[in-house]
């Protein structure tokens, strides 16, 4: 197929760090299309750069094949690309797939990103810009109800993350995949969820006995080692 590539803005807070789970999930479903991301960093904040898409988050991509269409929100982007690609592989398998997509994305979202942020959520308030520091305390403290420093619980919050993704590791004893013998969006999402705090932590999420870590290497392996292909900069530990 030859197709221009697909631009995509994503959350970056230094050079090389991006930390969106959103932004991630959406550029593997990108390259899951067999298309090009052409990553285009953005920062908390910069509103008018994706002004065009009437409202203020990332992920938003402009697909060129298509006029420039634009889409924002992840799960939005990953059902256009289906609809737009459907001759490339799948990213849900089938209709039954799809609302089994949507429905991990939101258990994950619910089910395990608190833990997650409750293990890391000062790292990555450390690794936020100066000019964006006090802007992301402010809008995370009126989210989770707490100053930060009370919310986070550090590294001892490991195993409440890990007792989290518990169904996850149930359906690995059987698959290879949570697609099945190959990825579907789930396994991109949560997939994401690791690149994110990768990008900005040194904790260890995943034991390295863990089926769920031999599913990430083989994750990090068919989306071609994303982490250094695509110059994403973290904490190499934190994967081991
Ligand atoms: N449900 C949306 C969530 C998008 C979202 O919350 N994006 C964050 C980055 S992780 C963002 O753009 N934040 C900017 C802000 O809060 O102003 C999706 O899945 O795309």
């Amino acid at each position: 197929m030859s197709s221009k590539p697909i631009s995509i803005y994503e959350l970056e807070t230094d050079d090389k760090r991006f930390l969106s789970p959103f932004c991630w999930a959406a550029r593997f479903a990108i390259i899951h299309k067999g298309l090009k991301p052409d990553v285009i960093p953005w920062h908390f904040q910069e509103k008018d750069k994706i002004a065009f898409s009437n409202q203020g988050l990332v992920p938003v991509i402009v697909d060129q094949n298509k006029d420039g269409k634009w889409v924002n929100d992840s799960w939005e982007i990953a059902k256009y690309l289906e609809k737009t690609y459907p001759d490339q592989p799948s990213l849900f398998k089938g209709t039954s797939g799809e609302s089994l997509c949507c429905f991990f994305v939101k258990s994950i979202s619910s089910g395990a990103v608190v833990p997650m942020m409750q293990t890391i959520i000062m790292d990555l308030y450390n690794a936020q810009l100066p000019k964006d520091k006090d802007w992301f305390r402010k809008t995370r403290e009126d989210r989770f109800g707490a100053p930060l420093e009370k919310f986070c619980k550090g590294e001892s919050n490991v195993g409440a993350f890990r007792e989290a993704l518990q169904p996850c590791r149930d359906v690995l004893k059987d698959y290879q995949y949570l697609g099945g013998s190959s990825p579907c969006y789930a396994d991109m999402y949560l997939l994401g969820i690791f690149m994110f705090a990768y990008a900005v932590s040194p904790v260890k999420l995943l034991a390295k006995d863990d089926p769920l870590h031999s599913w990430r290497q083989r994750m990090l392996k068919a989306y071609d080692n994303p982490q250094t292909a695509h110059g994403q900069k973290g904490y190499p530990e934190s994967l081991e």
